[in-house]
C-alpha cells in the first residue's frame, strides 16, 4: 500500500462519518440561507471540530457564499473543503533536528501511545540511516522500559535503561552524554504519562527538560505531546495544560485509524499554535506518519 492509500484506509472512519453528517445537511438542500449553514455547523460540531473552529469555519463560510454569490449546493462544499484544507496547512511544518545529537522529548498523558510511537518513529529514522539513541525515561513501571526495549529491539535501535524507580532525569542525562560521546543523531525521551500527581508529573518534566539543556544547551529540540486521536475533545484540552508547563514544539496525534474522531485534527491545527508532524495509523511499527496537511485533506474531503 502507498504512503497515501495507507493514510486513506487510516482515515476510513473518520472520513465516512464526515461525509455523512455533510451529506445529510445536503440531503434536503433547497437553498443557502442561514438555517442551512447552522445545520452545517451542526454537522461540524458532531463531528469533533469543535465550538470554536467550527465557528470560525461557518463565518468564513458565510462569507465567501457573499462574496461568490454561491447559489449551488455543490459550491457551498467546495467551498467548505477550501475553508477546511487551508486551516489544516495553517501552520505546518516538519521536524527540526539540526544538530547532531538533536533531541525528541516525549510527553503526554498515560495510553496515549508515546511509547509506540517513539518505536515507529525510531524505525523511521533509522530507515533514513540514522543513528538513535532511546532513553528510558518512564521509570514508574517495569513494564513501561520494557515495553519500550522491546519497540527498539524491533527498530534496530539503542536504548538507554535504569531500573525501575531511577530518577527520570538522570536516564536523560546519561542519554545525552552518551549520545554526544557515542555520535548519535538523535536521541529519544520517554516519559511518565502518569505520576501521583498532576504537580509530581509536570515537576518531573520540567527537571528531564533543565537536563537537557544543561547536558546539549545547543541541541535542536522538538517536545512533541502524543494525543489520542480517539479522545476527540479532550486532546485538545490535555494540549492546553500540557502548554501551560512546557513549550511543546509539535504534537503526535495517534489511533486516527480506530476512530471517527479524526475531526479534532482541523480544531488542533486551528485553535493550537503548535504543528501536528505525525500521525498514527495503526499499531505497526510502519504506521506512523508525517503528517502532510495537503494529503490529509485530501483524504478527508476529496470524494
Ligand atoms: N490503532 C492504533 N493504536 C495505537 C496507535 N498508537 C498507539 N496505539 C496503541 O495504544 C496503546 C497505548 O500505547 P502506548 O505507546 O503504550 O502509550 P503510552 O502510555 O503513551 O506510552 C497501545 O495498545 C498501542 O498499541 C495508533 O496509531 N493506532
Ligand atoms: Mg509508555
Amino acid at each position: 500500500m502507498s504512503f497515501f492509500e495507507k493514510l486513506k484506509a487510516g482515515l476510513a472512519k473518520t472520513k465516512s462519518s464526515f461525509d455523512e453528517k455533510i451529506n445529510n445537511v445536503f440531503k434536503n438542500f433547497r437553498k443557502v440561507d442561514e438555517e442551512l449553514l447552522e445545520e452545517l455547523e451542526e454537522a461540524l460540531i458532531l463531528s469533533d471540530v469543535g465550538f470554536e473552529t467550527t465557528n470560525k469555519i461557518i463565518e468564513k463560510l458565510r462569507d465567501k457564499i457573499k462574496l461568490n454569490k454561491i447559489e449551488d449546493s455543490d459550491e457551498v462544499k467546495k467551498a467548505l473543503c477550501e475553508i477546511i484544507s487551508e486551516i489544516l496547512k495553517q501552520n505546518e511544518s516538519g521536524l527540526k533536528l539540526e544538530t547532531k545529537p538533536s533531541v525528541i522529548l516525549v510527553i503526554g498523558v498515560n495510553g496515549a501511545g508515546k511509547t509506540t510511537s517513539i518505536g515507529k518513529m525510531s524505525a523511521n529514522f533509522k530507515a533514513e540511516g540514522k543513528k538513535v539513541l532511546v532513553a528510558a525515561a518512564d521509570t514508574f513501571r517495569a513494564a513501561a522500559i520494557e515495553q519500550l526495549e522491546v519497540w527498539t529491539e524491533r527498530a534496530g535501535v539503542d536504548i538507554l535503561k535504569k531500573p525501575e524507580g531511577a530518577d527520570p532525569a538522570s536516564v536523560a542525562f546519561d542519554a545525552c552524554k552518551k549520545a554526544k560521546e557515542e555520535n548519535y543523531d538523535i536521541v529519544i525521551i520517554d516519559t511518565a504519562g502518569r505520576l501521583h500527581t498532576k504537580k509530581n508529573l509536570m515537576d518531573e518534566l520540567g527537571k528531564i527538560e533543565r537536563t537537557i539543556k544543561k547536558e546539549l544547551p545547543d541541541a535542536s529540540e522538538e517536545i512533541l505531546i502524543v494525543l489520542d486521536g480517539t479522545s476527540g475533545q479532550n486532546a485538545m484540552i490535555q494540549a492546553k495544560e500540557f502548554s501551560d508547563v512546557t513549550t511543546i514544539t509539535g504534537i503526535v496525534l495517534t489511533k486516527l485509524d480506530g476512530t471517527a474522531k479524526g475531526g479534532v485534527v482541523i480544531s488542533i491545527c486551528s485553535e493550537l499554535n503548535v504543528p501536528v508532524k505525525y500521525i498514527g495509523v495503526g499499531e505497526k511499527i510502519d504506521d506512523l506518519q508525517v503528517f502532510n496537511a495537503e494529503d490529509f485533506a485530501k483524504a478527508l474531503l476529496d470524494n
